[in-house]
C-alpha cells in the first residue's frame, strides 16, 4: 500500500473517530463502542473503495453500503459529513428532535445513507437483494454489507448469506465487525458464533480474517474484493469495541455510553492532539 495513501486514511479514520464523539458530546450519550469498532473499515471504504458522489447521493450506478448493525449510524454519518454528502455541523443534532441523523441509519433521511437499519438481521436479507438487483440489471456496482458479530446471532443474517452464494453475489462484500461484544455482554457468553470465519467460508464466501483496525489490512482486503467473480465476498474484521479511545475500550459496557460533557470533551481532546 503506497504510504501516501496509507497516511490519509489513518487520518481520515482519526477525523471519523472525532466527528463521531461531536456527535455523542452534543447528545450526551450514543453508541459509541460499535461506532468506533467500525470506523478504520469505514474510512478505507468511504476513502478509497466506494464509487460515490457527494452531489449525487441517489446515483443510481453508485456503491452501496448497509450498515445492519444501524446502531454504529454515527460512524456512518461522520464519513458522509467528511466527504461532504451533508454539513458537518449537522452532526451536532444526532438524534435530536427533527434531526436528519436518527439514532439508527434512516435512507429516508440522510443523504448517502443507502438502507435503513436497526432491526439486527434485516440488513443483511436487504443488501443480498440489494445486489441481486444490481446484478439482474447488469450494474456494476457493488454492495458492501457491516454485520456485527452479536448481531451474527440473528438466524436473519445467516439466511440472507445461503441467499448470497446460490445467487453468485460476486458484487456483495460482507464486512463482519468481530468485536467481541454486544449490547450487555460479551457475544461467547451470550451465544458463543464460535468460529466465523469458518462458517462464512462455509456459507460460500471468499473469506479473509483481518485485523479490523489495521488501515493496511483492512485496504488490502477490500482491494483484492474488485475481481467480482461468482462468489461473494466476506472479511472478518477482528476489532476492538471502542477503539481508539482507551477508557471506552476498557469500560465494561461500552455499547452505549452517557458521560459528562467534560468527559466527552476530554476524549475529544485525545483525539484532536493526535492530528497533525
Ligand atoms: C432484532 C433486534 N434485536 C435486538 C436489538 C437490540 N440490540 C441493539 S444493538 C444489540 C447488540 C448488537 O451487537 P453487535 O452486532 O455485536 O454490535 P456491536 O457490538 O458491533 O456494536 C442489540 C441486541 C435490535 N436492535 N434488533
Amino acid at each position: 500500500m503506497d504510504a501516501t495513501l496509507k497516511k490519509r486514511l489513518e487520518r481520515f479514520a482519526l477525523e471519523i473517530r472525532i466527528g463521531v464523539l461531536e456527535q455523542m458530546k452534543a447528545r450526551g450519550f450514543g453508541h459509541v463502542g460499535g461506532s468506533l469498532s467500525i470506523t478504520d473499515a469505514l474510512a478505507v471504504l468511504y476513502g478509497s473503495q466506494m464509487r460515490v458522489d457527494p452531489k449525487r447521493p441517489d446515483w443510481a450506478e453508485r456503491d452501496k453500503l448497509v450498515c445492519s448493525k444501524g446502531h454504529a449510524g454515527p460512524a456512518v454519518y461522520a464519513a458522509l459529513a467528511l466527504q461532504g454528502f451533508f454539513p458537518y455541523e449537522e452532526l451536532k443534532t444526532l438524534n435530536q428532535p427533527g434531526t436528519n441523523l436518527p439514532s439508527h441509519c434512516d435512507r429516508n433521511k440522510t443523504p448517502g445513507v443507502d438502507m435503513t437499519t436497526g432491526s439486527l438481521g434485516q440488513g443483511a436479507s436487504l443488501a443480498c437483494g440489494m445486489a441481486f438487483g444490481e446484478k439482474l440489471r447488469g450494474r456494476d456496482a457493488r454492495v458492501f454489507l457491516v454485520v456485527g458479530d452479536g448481531e451474527a446471532n440473528e438466524g436473519q443474517v445467516w439466511e440472507a448469506l445461503m441467499f448470497a452464494a446460490a445467487k453468485k453475489l460476486g458484487n456483495l462484500v460482507l464486512l463482519l465487525d468481530v468485536n467481541g461484544k454486544q449490547l450487555d455482554g460479551c457475544t461467547k457468553d451470550i451465544l458463543d458464533t464460535l468460529d466465523l470465519s469458518a462458517k462464512v467460508a462455509a456459507f460460500g464466501f471468499d473469506t479473509v480474517s483481518i485485523d479490523g483496525n489495521d488501515i493496511e489490512q483492512v485496504y488490502n482486503a477490500l482491494e483484492r474484493t474488485r475481481n467480482g467473480g461468482d462468489k461473494p465476498y466476506a472479511i472478518v474484521l477482528n476489532t476492538i469495541k471502542g477503539k481508539g479511545i482507551a477508557a471506552v475500550e476498557n469500560a465494561k459496557s461500552n455499547h452505549s455510553m452517557a458521560v459528562s460533557s467534560d468527559q466527552w470533551n476530554e476524549w475529544l481532546l485525545s483525539l484532536t492532539a493526535q492530528l497533525d
